[in-house]
C-alpha cells in the first residue's frame, strides 16, 4: 500500500503568454507569442507545478490554450481537487472518463509528480527511472525566409555547440532546404519533420531526400496516417519517425508492427502525460526501437519534465530540448538551461521538477488567473 501523500487543497490555473526569441515557423504557421497554461496544485504547504504546451492556433493538434482552459476548470480540476494523492496511477483514474485532451492532462500530472518528488525528496528523473544525469540534445530550426537565411541560421546553431540539426520542412521548402544545409555541413547529424504537411503521393520528394543520409524524417503524413506511413517506409530509406499520430501506447505498439516507422518521438503532453510517455519508452526500449522526446517550446517548467523524462535509457538519439536561451530572453523559473560543449544538457538533480519558480516573472506573463478550492 502507497502512503497517502495528502488531499490536493487548491489548484491554480494561470494563462501565460511569453515571445519567443525569433519566431518559430512549421508547416502549420507561426508563433511567436507561444502562449501555454500553468497549472500550480497545492498540498498542505508543498506546491507543485505543471505546463500545459497547447498553444494558442489548433495547427499542431485541436488543442489550444482556449480549450485546455474550460477541459481543465470544468473537468478536470474538479475531478482531483480535494482527492488524496496516494501515487500517479490512481491519480490519473480520477479522470479517466475524460476523452481526449492530452495536454491538459499532462499539465496537471506533471503537477502530481512535482509534488510525489518533493515529498519523498527524489527528482523526477528518480521517480521515473532515468540513468542519465545528462541528456544529448539538438535544435529544431523553423522554416527561414529562404534557403540562405537557413542556412545561416543553422551554422550559428552550429557554432552554440548543437550537434544535431532538425530542420521543419513544407512542399516547396523541402529538398533544396535539406541538400543546402548538408552540402554547407556535411559532417552534422540531420533530421526533417514534416508536421504532416505530405501525402503518400509525394514519395518521390522523399525518394531524393533519401540521398541526403538523414538520421529520420518526421511525421511525414498526416497524424491519422498511421497505415498510409507503413507504405510509405516500406518505399524509402530513410526512417520514418512519427510524432503527432502517436497518442498512446497503442498507437506505438500499432506502428511498430505495420512498420509504420522505426523511431518514435515521445512527448509526455501529446500522450496525456509523463505516465503513458513512460509506457511507450518501455515499450519501445523491450523492442529495440530507438525515441527521443520532442519539444513543444515549452518554458523551463516543462522543459525540466523533458529532461527527465530523456533520462531513460531508450531515449538514445538527441532530444529537441535546447538551452533556455533558444526560447526566451527571461523564463518563470530557474535554472536556465544550458548546453554543455558535448551537445548535451544536464538532468534536473533537485527533488520534484528542480524548478524553483520565479513569481515576480510568472505574475507579469500571466494574462488571466482562477484559484480553486476544495470544499474542506
Ligand atoms: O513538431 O516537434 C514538433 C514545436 C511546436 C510544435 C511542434 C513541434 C515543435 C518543435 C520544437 O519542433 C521543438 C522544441 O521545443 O525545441
Ligand atoms: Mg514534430
Amino acid at each position: 500500500m502507497n502512503k497517502i501523500i495528502g488531499k490536493i487543497e487548491e489548484i491554480v490555473m494561470r494563462h501565460v503568454v511569453m515571445t519567443l526569441v525569433e519566431p518559430f515557423v512549421t508547416s502549420f504557421g507561426r508563433t511567436h507569442e507561444r502562449s501555454c497554461v500553468i497549472v500550480e496544485m497545492k498540498i498542505s504547504d508543498i506546491t507543485g507545478f505543471g505546463e500545459c504546451v497547447a498553444k494558442s492556433y489548433p495547427g499542431y493538434s485541436y488543442e489550444t490554450t482556449g480549450t485546455a482552459w474550460p477541459i481543465l476548470s470544468d473537468f478536470l480540476v474538479p475531478a482531483v481537487l480535494g482527492k488524496d494523492l496516494v501515487d500517479i496511477e490512481t491519480f490519473v483514474k480520477n479522470y479517466d472518463h475524460v476523452k481526449g485532451h492530452p495536454m491538459a492532462k499532462a499539465s496537471l500530472e506533471m503537477a502530481a509528480w512535482d509534488i510525489m518528488g518533493k515529498v519523498q525528496n527524489k527528482s523526477l528523473s528518480e521517480l521515473l527511472g532515468g540513468v542519465k544525469k545528462s541528456v544529448e540534445v539538438g535544435v529544431s530550426v523553423g522554416i527561414q525566409p529562404s534557403t540562405e537565411a537557413l542556412v545561416e541560421r543553422v551554422g550559428r546553431y552550429i557554432k552554440d555547440g548543437y550537434r544535431r540539426i532538425k530542420i521543419k520542412i513544407k512542399p516547396g521548402r523541402d529538398f533544396s532546404d535539406l541538400k543546402a544545409v548538408r552540402s554547407a555541413y556535411p559532417e552534422i547529424l540531420l533530421q526533417a519533420d514534416a508536421n504532416s504537411a505530405y501525402r503518400l503521393s509525394d514519395v518521390h520528394i522523399f525518394n531524393m531526400i533519401d540521398d541526403l543520409d538523414l538520421l529520420l524524417i518526421e511525421q511525414p503524413l498526416s497524424e491519422d496516417d498511421i497505415y498510409e506511413h507503413s507504405l510509405l517506409q516500406k518505399q524509402i530509406k530513410s526512417p520514418v519517425c512519427l510524432d503527432e499520430s502517436i497518442l498512446s501506447v497503442s498507437h506505438a505498439i500499432a506502428a511498430i508492427e505495420l512498420g509504420s516507422c522505426r523511431i518514435i518521438n515521445i512527448k509526455a503532453p501529446r500522450v496525456g502525460g509523463l505516465f503513458e510517455a513512460v509506457k511507450i519508452h518501455d515499450e519501445c526500449y523491450k523492442r529495440g526501437v530507438p525515441v527521443w522526446s520532442g519539444g513543444m517550446l515549452e518554458t523551463n517548467i516543462g522543459r525540466a519534465s523533458n529532461l527527465a523524462l530523456a533520462s531513460l535509457p531508450g531515449f538514445i538519439l538527441p532530444s529537441d530540448i535546447s538551452a533556455s536561451s533558444r526560447y526566451y530572453r527571461e523564463d518563470i523559473g530557474e535554472p536556465n538551461f544550458v548546453l554543455n560543449k558535448d551537445s548535451t544538457i544536464n538532468v534536473p538533480s533537485e527533488a520534484g521538477l528542480g524548478i524553483e519558480i520565479n513569481h515576480e516573472n510568472l505574475a507579469r506573463f500571466t494574462l488571466k488567473k482562477e484559484v480553486f478550492r476544495s470544499e474542506k
